[in-house]
């Protein structure tokens, strides 16, 4: 079940510094009856996308062109953009990290594999934020009585 519909935190943020973790209840769900009309939405298991673009997935020699998708969840899928099928997830845990090496490229270490993207319009930091964010949200909150 996605976390955020039943328990979205309520502490507001000043305008400038929002962060999608921060949404209400009723604005995911607004934001979930528009992404219904989204070309990825049936990709995503009906979890909301936070952040979308494409991204070169580099795998050995050769780098993939995939529409990475960031979700509540938490998820990150990556999709052929070409045929809309989706290639795969990776997986989130505990010890997922990012790690951005300059404005296009950026790592996503899971305990398995270490995710070499490629933003080619340069926001891998943003990535990275957003990612990280997400991360923050489902892993380091403390854990209430
Ligand atoms: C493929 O290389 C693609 O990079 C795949 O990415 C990748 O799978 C494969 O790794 C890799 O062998 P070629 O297309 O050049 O053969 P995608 O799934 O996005 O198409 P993942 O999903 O794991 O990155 P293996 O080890 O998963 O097969």
């Amino acid at each position: 079940l996605c976390r955020p519909t039943n328990n979205t935190p309520t502490r507001k943020k000043s305008e400038g510094s929002r962060n999608v973790t921060s949404l209400e209840s009723s604005e995911i769900e607004r934001r979930l009856e528009l992404q219904k009309l989204d070309k990825w939405h049936n990709l995503v298991e009906g979890n909301l996308i936070l952040k979308q673009g494409l991204v070169d997935k580099r795998k050995g020699l050769f780098a993939r062109r995939r529409m990475l998708l960031l979700t509540f969840g938490p998820n990150l899928y990556y999709v052929d953009p070409a045929t809309m099928v989706l290639k795969g997830k990776i997986p989130w845990s505990a010890e997922l990290r990012t790690e951005p090496k300059n404005f296009k490229i950026f790592f996503v270490h899971t305990p398995n594999r270490t995710y070499y993207l490629e933003d080619p319009e340069g926001y891998a930091l943003e990535w990275c934020k957003a990612i990280d964010e997400v991360h923050a949200y489902y892993y380091s909150r403390p854990v209430l009585p």
